[in-house]
């Protein structure tokens, strides 16, 4: 197939690049590098820096691989439809927005650009594939934090609603609990609206916060490995805490701890995508899937942690600072993601190994932690 990886440049932009190409895909990589630019202004690094995409498509151009790049904005209109009507890719995987929920809420410029960066690119999308190709099948990353954290089980996309002795179908209730997750609401609506519209074909993943380091042979030998970012704006949660336990610092858990998300493993990340790139919807419909293997408290999450790597004789405390976002700390949760599993999804859990294994990447990186850049600074209120 020929896809367009929108965000080819991040954390999982990349190693999707890396396993499309190898898969025999013919690949259009996209970025302008703007996370890596909005790092080196708040002054983060990952624990690993990678060369930018000219010299990454080259050597996967010398293992045969089909792969071009384009660094150009995606939320220039003009630039990406170009783009699109030359490449006329048959699917486009869009990665290309800020990520962040501290970053979001840091403040307006903050919120405006994630505003505007995230809903522009997406309507660029929309418009780019409108009158070129109906059957470019359009994948967008969603979030599990579109659903928040509501008082009933969490279905996948839909619900089916009785009121007053009449039934139909809508849209789950969204609620989120930052702007970051908010403009994916708003991209999940505006979506919907332009599949109905427009007869499009849209598959929406609704991810939770994802961990690990792809283990791929190319990237290991051409040390490529996707950025891992342990810091308070761009790193997540458990990839945090690994960091923190491999540096001896006690992993710091935001208020209670008792909050309950649904995690994901890299690894089953990429098989997601490429399920999803297999199974499109028909014209004028949209996939919606819960895009999480297992779900946990950061209590158990932390917990979990310091069993695990106990057993390679790191000793692992745990802290409760005050929590520097404004979300629920004692909630219902279950979610439904049977959706990806009926699919052929085998998830991978987060056992002892795979903690210890990804305790052992950090640790071979461990002279790049910045210790400085750890504890989190950006209050929601
Ligand atoms: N947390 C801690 N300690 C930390 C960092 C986070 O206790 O050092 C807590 C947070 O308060 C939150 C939970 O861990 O309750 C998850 O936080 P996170 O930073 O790992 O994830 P989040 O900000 O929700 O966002 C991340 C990604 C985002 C993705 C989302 C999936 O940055 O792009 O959409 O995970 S989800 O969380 O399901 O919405």
């Amino acid at each position: 197939m020929k896809i367009m990886i929108l965000g080819a440049d991040g954390y999982l932009g990349w190693p999707t690049a890396v396993d499309f190409a190898f898969k025999g895909h013919e690949l259009m990589l996209v970025d302008n590098y703007i996370k890596r630019k909005l790092m080196s202004k708040y002054k983060k690094k990952p624990l690993t820096v990678s060369p930018k995409l000219d010299k990454k498509t080259s050597l996967l151009n010398k293992m045969k691989c089909k792969v071009s790049y384009s660094n150009i904005d995606c939320s220039n209109f003009p630039l990406i439809k170009n783009l699109i009507n030359n490449f006329k890719p048959d699917a486009i995987i869009h990665y290309a927005e800020l990520p962040s929920a501290p970053y979001s809420m840091i403040g307006y410029n903050e919120s405006w650009k994630t505003l505007q960066n995230n809903l522009q690119t997406t309507l660029n999308i929309v418009w780019g594939i409108k009158n070129l190709k109906k059957n470019c099948h359009i994948i967008k990353l969603g979030t599990m934090g579109e659903y928040g954290t509501p008082n009933i089980d969490i279905e996948e996309g839909w619900i089916d609603i009785n009121h007053n002795g009449r039934k139909d179908k809508f849209m789950y209730p969204r609620q989120a609990s930052s702007l970051y997750h908010t403009s994916k609401i708003m991209d999940t609506d505006l979506l919907w609206f332009y599949v109905r519209m427009f007869d499009l074909q849209v598959t929406d993943l609704m991810q939770g916060p994802v961990y690990g380091i792809l283990e791929n042979e190319f990237m290991e030998t051409n040390n490529l490995y996707n950025t891992y970012s342990y810091d308070d704006i761009f790193g997540t949660v458990l990839n945090r805490f690994i960091v923190q336990a491999v540096n001896n610092q006690p992993l710091t858990v935001y208020g209670s701890g008792n909050q309950i998300r649904g995690y994901i493993n890299i690894k089953d990340c990429l098989k997601c995508i490429e399920l999803a790139l297999e199974n499109p919807p028909k014209n004028g419909n949209m996939n919606i899937f819960n895009q999480f293997t297992e779900q946990f408290s950061v209590n158990q999450l932390a917990n979990r942690i310091k069993k695990a790597l106990k057993k390679n004789k790191i000793e692992v405390t745990i802290k409760k600072i005050s929590n520097p976002r404004n979300e629920k700390e004692k909630h219902y949760y279950n979610a439904k993601n049977n959706n990806l599993i009926k699919l052929g999804l085998k998830p991978t859990l987060l056992t002892d190994s795979e903690i210890i294994k990804l305790a052992k990447y950090v640790i071979k990186h461990k002279v790049n932690i910045d210790k400085s850049i750890i504890t989190p600074k950006t209050k929601w209120v």
